[in-house]
C-alpha cells in the first residue's frame, strides 16, 4: 500500500492523522510535490485527476478523496471508531466534517489559491491547464471563514467535540481546516474561546503533533 502524499496539503494531513488515530503504521509514502509547489509530472501522468491524497493498494487499485481513504481504513481496522458507532453518529460526523471542510478548508483554499504568487495561473485544485487567480474570491474566502469559525465556536460552546461527545474525524478535518486558516493569516478569533479551547486539546493528540 502506498500513499501519494504532500506534506505541507490540508486534505493529505487528514488522512495521515486518521491513520495514526487508528493506531496504525503509515502507509509507505511518496511525496509528489516538486518545484513551485507543484505535482510532478511523474505523479499528473500516472494519476492524471492531479489531486492528493491518493491511496494505492498492493493490488494496484488507486482512489482519491480523504473522506473515501478515510472509509477504506476504518472498513479495515473498525477501532477506535472515528467515523460514528451508530446511524445517528455516523450522520452527525459527516454533516459537521462536511462543514470543516466546505466552509473552513475550502474557504481558506479560496484565499490562498488566488491570493498567493505560488499559486498563479492556479486557481484550482486537481486541474492542469492554466486557471488564472480571481483577486475578489480572496475576500469571500475570508468571510467563508469567519462564518466557519462563528458556527464552530456555537458548536463547540455545548460540546467537547465537533460531532459529538467523543473524538472523531470531524475533529480532525476541522483541526485541519483551523491550521490551514491560521496558515491563510486567519487565526481564530479573539470571539472564539470555545474554538481555541477544543484547538488547544485536540492539537496535543500524539497524532495531531505526528501528522503536522
Ligand atoms: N476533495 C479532495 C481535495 C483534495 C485536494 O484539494 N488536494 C490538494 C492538496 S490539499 C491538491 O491535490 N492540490 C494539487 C495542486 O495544487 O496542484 C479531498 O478531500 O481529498
Amino acid at each position: 500500500m502506498k500513499l501519494y502524499n504532500w506534506q505541507f496539503a490540508p486534505n493529505c494531513r487528514r488522512v495521515r492523522m486518521f491513520v495514526l488515530e487508528k493506531g496504525m503504521d503509515l502507509p509507505a509514502m511518496s511525496e509528489v510535490i516538486g518545484d513551485g509547489l507543484r505535482l510532478t509530472p511523474d505523479f499528473i501522468q500516472m494519476w492524471p485527476h492531479a489531486i492528493v491524497p491518493l491511496l494505492e493498494l498492493d493490488d494496484g487499485t488507486r482512489f482519491s478523496e480523504a473522506m473515501g481513504i478515510c472509509r477504506y481504513f476504518e472498513d479495515i481496522n473498525p477501532e477506535p471508531n472515528l467515523l460514528g458507532s451508530t446511524p445517528v453518529e455516523r450522520a452527525l460526523v459527516t454533516m459537521w466534517e462536511r462543514r470543516a471542510y466546505d466552509e473552513g478548508i475550502i474557504g481558506t483554499a479560496e484565499v490562498v489559491r488566488n491570493g498567493l504568487e505560488a499559486f498563479h495561473d492556479r486557481g484550482l485544485p486537481g486541474v492542469t491547464e492554466v486557471v488564472p487567480q480571481i483577486p475578489a474570491l480572496v475576500e469571500r474566502g475570508q468571510g467563508r471563514v469567519r462564518r466557519f469559525y462563528d458556527k464552530f465556536e456555537s458548536q463547540l460552546r455545548e460540546s467537547r467535540y465537533v460531532a459529538s461527545d467523543r473524538f472523531t474525524f470531524a475533529d480532525i478535518t476541522s483541526l485541519c481546516a483551523v491550521d490551514f486558516a491560521i496558515f491563510g493569516g486567519m487565526p481564530i478569533p479573539e470571539a472564539c474561546p470555545s474554538v481555541k479551547r477544543w484547538h488547544a486539546n485536540v492539537s496535543a493528540r500524539p497524532a495531531a503533533v505526528s501528522s503536522a
